[in-house]
């Protein structure tokens, strides 16, 4: 499905209906902060778009491209330059809760490996 979801919470924050920390917009792609941040830096970054997963927006390669671009300069907004992970749950079985595509933007401390 592409159309805006009225049920979405994340349609619903790109079309500005519930408040959000914006740190960023582009043509296709919005860049706000996590409401439960893991790491001192954690901001998400959602296709306009209404596509369940990171998988589905790669049949759309521009506003794939365009939430990555975001998603660096987000990175370089925060100053980390030191290194930061971009994190796409995918799925109910890797802990995805909201079925609208993002990519978590993560930094600002050690992240350790493997991901639990
Ligand atoms: P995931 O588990 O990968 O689907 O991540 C969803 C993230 O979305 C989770 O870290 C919490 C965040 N989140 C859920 N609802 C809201 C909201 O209304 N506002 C903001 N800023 N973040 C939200």
């Amino acid at each position: 499905m592409s159309e805006p979801s009225e049920d979405c919470v994340f349609c619903t924050i790109a079309a500005g209906g519930i408040p959000a920390d914006v740190l960023a917009s582009s043509e296709h792609s919005v860049a706000f902060r996590d409401l439960d941040p893991q790491a001192p830096t954690h901001v998400l970054v959602i296709p306009r778009r209404h596509v369940a997963n990171l998988g589905e927006l790669a049949d759309h390669p521009a506003e794939l491209a365009d939430a990555v671009v975001l998603a660096r300069l987000v990175a370089t907004q925060e100053g980390l330059e030191d290194g930061y992970r971009l994190v796409a749950n995918t799925g109910a079985r890797a802990q995805q809760s909201v079925f609208h595509a993002h990519l978590h933007v993560l930094g600002g401390r050690d992240l350790t490996w493997p991901p639990g």
